[in-house]
């Protein structure tokens, strides 16, 4: 029997927010993330008569199916492989909310893909695979901290191990705010942040703060990583914000809860945060803080949800698993 695919989701700590080449998915920068242990994929795939997608168990059918089945067309043709075939995923994840499904989804599919047609392809090429399908996927091969060096063409472009175990206490709060699809999806948003006066500074800035971030990892300096993630992830948005015409992916309570961040950071607990393609808020703290930001937001957000992450591994292949 063939194995099941599982990846887990990145969270980008320098961003990627621009492409260079849409249809690559080549990126107009280098990114960095952490992939966390809380939020995966399984995937696995099975010949078939028609070509279906099954989501947690349902038949998923229009533009969300076409991706998938367009993206397996496109790895066919790059690996001289045809036929049909059935996709099941299995996505511990909330979709489409900003914490970054598509990276656990995409790199989990191009695992089973390879697992599909034992394909011998190494971690590197795995990468390419992923990105094509979702530019974040390509980090999600890699467990730890990974970089995606944007390249200049297909070969040139894929992700890396930092460190894949780091001695380093980070925790991540994924504080859910809204898990509902978002309006604007991350390659819609990115298309339009090009129109932003700041997006050429932007790039200039993303290439400084990810040498800072790869130094401040190095030095396990976990106040330099929340200050340059948090400081990244602004830059990403205030693009956002500065497009003509501006948009934002920020809710009432994303602001509620970034001004939170100050205040408790005001009081002498170390948090930061960053904020992805969508309204939800991951915060970044140490172990000994977990608690007491946790109390702060439910205190002053009884609505929300929040989820306990860490550092997550890379690809893995999974032996006589049931999909639960
Ligand atoms: C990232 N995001 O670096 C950035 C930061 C969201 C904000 O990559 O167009 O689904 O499929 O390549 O990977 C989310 O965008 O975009 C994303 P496509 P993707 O994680």
């Amino acid at each position: 029997m063939k194995k099941i695919a599982r990846a887990h989701t990145n969270i980008a700590l320098i961003k990627y927010w621009g492409k260079q080449n849409a249809a690559l998915r080549l990126p107009l920068m280098s990114s960095l993330s952490m992939t966390l242990d809380a939020f995966y994929t399984d995937t696995y795939l099975e010949p078939s008569q028609q070509e279906q997608f099954y989501l947690n168990g349902q038949l998923i059918e229009g533009p969300e199916a076409q991706r998938v089945f367009n993206y397996l067309h496109l790895l066919q043709r790059r690996y001289g492989k045809s036929g049909n075939l059935s996709v099941h995923s299995q996505n511990h994840v909330p979709t489409a909310a900003g914490l970054a499904s598509s990276s656990s989804a995409f790199a989990a599919l191009a695992a089973a893909f390879a697992e599909y047609y034992q394909l011998p392809v190494n971690e590197t090429e795995l990468s390419r695979m992923a990105r094509l399908g979702s530019g974040s996927a390509s980090r999600s091969v890699f467990g730890g901290f990974a970089v995606w060096q944007k390249g200049t063409d297909d070969q040139s472009s894929f992700a890396y191990s930092l460190d894949s175990n780091p001695d380093l206490d980070l925790q991540l709060l994924a504080v859910e705010i809204n898990t509902g699809a978002k309006k604007r999806s991350s390659t819609k948003g990115m298309q339009a942040a090009q129109t932003s006066p700041f997006f050429a500074p932007w790039i200039k800035r993303n290439s400084l703060e990810l040498s800072q971030m790869i130094n401040a990892i190095k030095n396990h300096d976990f106040t330099r990583i929340g200050q340059l993630a948090e400081l990244n992830a602004s830059e990403m948005h205030a693009v956002n914000l500065t497009a003509q015409p501006g948009f934002t992916y920020f809710e009432p309570t994303t602001i509620g809860v970034i001004q939170l961040v100050h205040e408790m950071r005001q009081n002498g607990i170390e948090v930061y945060y960053t904020i992805d393609a969508g309204p939800n808020v991951k915060l970044l703290c140490q172990l000994k803080n977990v608690k007491i930001v946790k109390e702060k937001l439910v205190s002053a957000f009884d609505h929300v949800k929040i989820i306990n992450a860490s550092f997550g591994p890379g690809i893995q292949y999974l032996d006589n698993y049931e999909l639960d």
